[in-house]
Parts: structure tokens; sequence; C-alpha cells
């Protein structure tokens, strides 16, 4: 086991992260930039070490600057979290050039995988179902029309740099598709360095599931379930549950048999999640993989037991997985509401301020994961998140149950939060019935907010 790991984040998976390392006895070195010097993490953590100005280019991006501080404090490895550096294989090979270990696959693994149309066509390859599309990226306006004609529309444009829902576009017919081809290169480039686009047909009224895998160093792989994801807004989760509560046990288990047998032959390490759709008739096919620990990974925590971080950077330093997939034991359900600093009735903009009052949810079955506190000011340089609100119950009915109370209770002055968006889909019947899919949040009328 590691003596000491360094950070290389903010917010709260920072602090998460501190926790699995204190935990596990090992001592823990933060980086922050000059907007996060009086934040949680610089205050939890043994050591911290302020790598540059609050732009996340000039800090949470600066590989030398993040380097330097490993080498400085005498960290062993590193842990990305999730967004920054998490998925960039020439920061995981140079941390592996200057002796550290990155927690997190090799870099070999990172870079098959950050090519999200070479994935598809790899799984394609070794029998994975895979939505009807292109095999790699699209090189024309007119190669895009043929294979959209093939395939029917609707189709997504995909930027293969992409992932997470970054930089899709639907488009619903020909025209539509010769408007939107220049629109989706462009922001691939402006957002990713690469404007390679492939193209998919789009699944409507599909469940977004995606199942959670782990591989130790010797090429041993366990899956830990699956987690429902299909409450987005603009391709941003909202609200994620495991287990999925719509789809049958033979479908759950052959999710898992394809997540683990792929995230082993592709020789992937460390922990990973696997994306599916699933259909109407129960069909799944493979879209993505997250080559990270993800903001979700708290409902998988919940119901099975496993400490993810904790696993996580113990296959890191190179220990036997601690179960066996015959272990892994699902228990009630958990729902995690993600809490953003933004604000509903202004099509969800960016809210920033100081937390004049800061009062989060506790009592039986809620977990706040946050790195939010009262007097705390929200910086407005990175992502809206302030807090994660995972609630358990023997069942979906009383976790459902419990995160209302505990949406109730959290009372926030100082930002506007989604608090309001989360209620509301909580009370949709759609939402209570269990009828969750990609059209949820159009139809519960979440962008109608307003009033
Ligand atoms: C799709 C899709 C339908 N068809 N791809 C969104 C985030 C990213 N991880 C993958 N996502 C999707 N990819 C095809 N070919 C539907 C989603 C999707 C979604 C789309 C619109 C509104 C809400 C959504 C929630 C989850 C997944």
């Amino acid at each position: 086991m590691f003596d000491k790991v360094l950070i290389a984040n903010r917010g709260e998976i920072a602090v998460r992260v501190i926790r699995a390392c204190r935990e596990l006895a090992v001592q823990t070195v933060v980086v922050y930039s000059e907007a996060d010097a009086h934040s949680l993490p610089v205050h939890l953590a043994d050591e911290a070490i302020c790598i540059g100005p609050p732009s996340s280019r000039e800090s949470y991006l600066n590989i030398p600057a993040v380097i330097s501080a490993a080498l400085i404090s005498g960290a062993q490895a590193i842990h990305p979290g999730y967004g920054f550096l998490s998925e960039n294989a020439d920061f995981s090979e140079v941390c592996r050039e200057h002796g550290l270990v990155f927690i997190g696959p090799p870099p070999e693994v990172l870079a098959r995988f950050h090519d999200k149309s070479a994935t598809r066509l790899a799984m394609k390859r070794i029998g994975m179902p895979v939505v009807p599309g292109s095999d790699g990226p699209v090189r024309s306006a007119s190669e895009a029309l043929r294979i959209a004609e093939a395939i029917g529309y609707p189709v997504m444009l995909k930027a293969k740099a992409g992932g997470g829902g970054r930089g899709m576009r639907k488009a619903e017919s020909s025209r539509d598709l010769q408007r939107l081809w220049e629109q989706a290169r462009g922001e691939a480039k402006a957002s990713f360095g690469d404007d390679g686009i492939y193209v998919e047909r789009n699944l409507e009224g599909v469940r977004h599931i995606e199942a959670q895998v782990l591989v130790d160093n010797r090429g041993t792989g366990v899956c830990l379930g699956e987690r429902e994801c299909s409450i987005q807004r603009r391709h941003q989760k909202m609200l994620e549950e495991a287990p999925s509560s719509t789809i049958s046990e033979d479908l759950r288990q052959r999710i898992k048999k394809r997540a683990i047998d792929a995230a082993v032959h592709f020789g992937y390490r460390g922990v990973g999640t696997f994306e599916f759709l699933v259909d109407g008739e129960d069909r799944e096919y493979f879209i993505e993989v997250n080559a990270r620990i993800q903001v979700e990974h708290t409902v998988t925590e919940a119901v099975t037991g496993v400490d993810l971080v904790k696993e996580q950077i113990a296959l890191a330093a190179g220990e036997p997985l601690s179960f066996s997939d015959e272990q892994v034991w699902v228990t009630g359900h958990a729902i995690e509401c993600r809490i953003n600093a933004e604000d509903p009735d202004a099509n969800f903009a960016p809210s920033t301020g100081t937390l004049a009052t800061w009062l989060p949810p506790a009592g039986p079955g809620i977990r706040l994961d946050t790195h939010c506190f009262q007097g705390y000011e929200v910086p407005p340089y990175y992502d809206s998140l302030l807090a994660k609100v995972i609630a358990w119950g023997r069942d979906r009915t009383e976790a459902v149950a419990r995160m209302q109370r505990a949406l109730d209770e959290f009372t926030v002055v100082g930002v506007t939060t989604n608090i309001s968006a989360h209620k509301k889909i909580l009370a949709s019947e759609l939402f209570r019935s269990g009828q969750v899919t990609t059209h949820l949040i159009d139809t519960v009328g979440i962008e109608a907010l307003a009033g």
C-alpha cells in the first residue's frame, strides 16, 4: 500500500478520496488553485500545495505542476478523481515516466477507450451489441448522409473524443444533418481538440444502464451491478439509482457478463464503467466506457457495501480484489441527487455566491458527499456541483421517501440550487412508477420549471 497519495482534483471528489486514504492510513497531499485556498480538501488533507491561478488550464490541468507537487511531496501515487486529468493518457504516461503510480487504467488502455468510435468498433468485433451506426469516424457530410439513410432517422452525431454526452447532436432529417454536421465538428474541435464525428441511430425512450466493473492486476474482473442513469438534462446526469428497477434479472446477468468479459479482454485495470442503452424489448446496446471513478459511484457503494475508492487505490497498489463476483450482493435501493448551484428558473444558469446558510440533511439512510460548508464561497471557475445526496432504503419506495424528506430538509441560502427540479422529478408519477427512460425529463417538464 502507498505511504502517501496526491489528490489531483478539487471539490467533493477530493474530499471523498482523502477520506478513503485516511481509512487506509495513507498520507494525503492535495493540490489546489488560488480559488480553492480556503476549501475543505485543503483543510482535510495532511498537506496542500498551491499549483496555480483559478483557471483549470493553469492549475488542475497543469501536468508539470501536478507532477512537480507529487515529486516534491514524496507521494508514490496520484489519484485524478473524475474530470480534469482522470482519463488523460498522456498524464498517465508522464506519471509512469516519473515513477509515480497513476490510480487508474494504464496509458494504453486510456488511449484505446478515449476514441469512442474506435471503442464502438472494437466492441462490435468481439460480439458486443452496439447501436446501428458508422464503423469509425465519418469524414464528410455526404458520408454521414449516406449512413443516416441506411440506418434511418433520427440519428445522433457524437464526438469521438467526447463522451458523457458532451458534443452530441440529434438530427431528425437529412436537412437537419446537413445543418448540424459543421456545428458538431466545430464544437468537437473546440471542446476536445479533435473534430472526429461518428454517427449512430438515435434510440428514443430508452434506458441508460451502466455496469460498474473492477479488474485487478492479474486480470480478474468483477461487476458490482448496474446503475440507472436515464435522468439527464442536456446530457448531464441529474439523478442516478441502483439497482435499475426496470431491467430483468436475465438482462442484468447479460450486461454484467458482457462488461466483465470486455474489460478483461481489453486489459482494463482498476475501476471502470460500461455504458449501455436498453430499448423497450430489453435489448442492450453498448455505447461507451468511462475509465474513471464516476460521480455516481456512491449508489453502488450504498447497495453493495463496497468502498469503491478504497478498492481503486488498493488495486492500483497491486493488491488482488478483496472479493469474488459470487460474493457481490445487492441490498436495498439507493438514489443519488446531484445538487448543483444552478437556477432552474433561469434555464439552469450557474449561480455563484457565499453560502450564508448551509443546512444539509442527515438521519436514517442519508449520505451527503460535499466540500461545502456554511460561509463557503462558491467559485465561478469550475463545475456547479455542490453536493450529492444519497438516500438508501430497503426498497425503492423507501429510498424515494427518504430522498424527498432529505431534500425538504436541505436549506441553502446564498446561491440558487436545482433542488426544486429534483423535487419535481421525485413527485412525478412517471418516476414513482419506475417508468424511467431518457424521455422522462422532457415529459416531467423540467425545462419549463419556471413558476
Ligand atoms: C444515446 C442516446 C440515444 N441514442 N445514443 C447521453 C449521455 C451519454 N453517456 C450517452 N447518452 C445517450 N446516448 C444514441 N445513439 C441517448 C443517450 C441518453 C440521453 C439522451 C437524451 C436525453 C437523456 C438521455 C439520458 C441518458 C442517455
